[in-house]
């Protein structure tokens, strides 16, 4: 697993990984470019660029889409954040509609619904606007490109080694998801199911609930899970919203120490947990970099660069190259795990 890039300190940095790994990760600190950024993308003129997340609100989402905005400041286009209070599909049509309506050159969403939003998507594409999906994926014949945080088979592993190491391979679990219809969440869920039956069969899901990302909801299903299940030893959560709500339930409850949280959490969101050692440990990759990396992604297919095929190749500035994959998709890089040790050395 390697460490964050770009947001790492360069103190954090030579603590945290070999010199290998940072040049093989990003090429150079932040807003220390290697120059990659600045080559020749000119072409990119001005190009208007409109991030929707899966909702506003939520730390993760402003920390990747201010990675956004930071690349198309490097090479030079117009920035804008529109979205949804509610993580819904509907919440976020009327902002894809109006995004073709101004024609904006591209647009930059995290999907609520594989399906759901396809009409609005293919809408705005025959009206110009080139769809980029990042962090949650819609059907591959709505979007132009999905450039994915990681693999899902290695984030679900992840998530299940934490797990299996923290209840020692054996005991009840629930999972403590975002919205029913992520489509992320769902994938990486449906791969954890089957990992755990192989690997580690003395671990049993009781149940699945759904937070919507909405703290308050994801705190309240919390409170529900312990409620409804006397004798579970972990809550896996794979949401940074959800994480955070039930890290902050368990923390203040007789059930700290007892009951387990692990799952995708933010560093600054999850450090007072993992410090009063609530939390062990937990995993995610730099939510910087995904939108630093989507935005690079959406310059190139807008400026007419790359069409989105398979074996296309750009320059995504201080991450350096990447190749569009099979399906149109692109991999930012692996999952990462935070702990005691390590927490200090993050910033997001
Ligand atoms: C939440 C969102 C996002 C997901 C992270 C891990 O912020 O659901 O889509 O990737 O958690």
């Amino acid at each position: 697993m390697k460490t964050p890039s770009r947001t790492r300190s360069a103190a954090a940095a030579a603590v945290a990984m070999s010199a290998a790994l940072v040049l093989s990760a990003c090429g150079g600190d932040n807003g220390d470019s290697n120059g990659n950024g600045d080559d020749g993308e000119a072409s990119a003129e001005e190009l208007n660029i409109t991030f929707l997340p899966k909702n506003l609100g939520n730390p993760y989402f402003e920390t990747s889409n201010a990675g956004g905005e930071a690349a198309i400041d490097e090479f030079g286009g117009s920035y804008s954040e529109v979205g949804p209070q509610e993580a819904t599909p509907d919440g976020q049509v009327q902002y894809i509609n109006t995004a073709a309506q101004q024609g904006e050159d591209a647009l930059v969403v995290s999907a609520n619904d594989p399906t759901a939003i396809c009409d609005s998507l293919n809408e705005a594409r025959d009206a110009g606007t080139a769809v980029v999906t990042f962090d949650s994926d819609t059907e591959t014949d709505c979007r132009d490109l999905f450039v994915n945080q990681a693999s899902p088979e290695g984030i679900a592993q992840a998530q299940v080694d934490l797990v299996a190491e923290q209840i020692d391979g054996e005991g009840q679990i629930a999972i403590l998801s975002a919205s029913a219809n992520a489509t992320n969440q769902n994938h990486w869920i449906e791969l954890m199911e089957e990992q755990l039956a192989d690997e580690f069969p003395d671990i049993e899901i009781v149940e699945t609930v759904y937070g919507d990302d909405d703290d308050q909801r994801s705190f309240d299903q919390t409170a529900a899970l312990l409620q409804s299940h006397s004798d579970l030893d972990a809550i896996v959560s794979p949401t940074t919203v959800g994480i955070a709500a039930a890290a902050r339930y368990i923390a203040d409850s007789d059930y700290a120490g007892e009951v387990m949280v692990t799952g995708l959490g933010t560093p600054n969101q999850m450090r007072e947990y993992v410090e009063d050692g609530v939390v062990e440990a937990f995993a995610l990759w730099n939510p910087e970099d995904l939108g630093y990396l989507s935005a690079w992604a959406a310059q190139a297919l807008a400026s007419g660069e790359i069409e989105g095929n398979e074996g296309d190749t750009f320059e995504a500035g201080e991450l350096g190259e990447y190749t569009v994959g099979e399906d149109g998709e692109i991999v930012l890089d692996d999952p990462f795990v935070f702990d005691a040790e390590n927490i200090d050395d993050f910033d997001f």
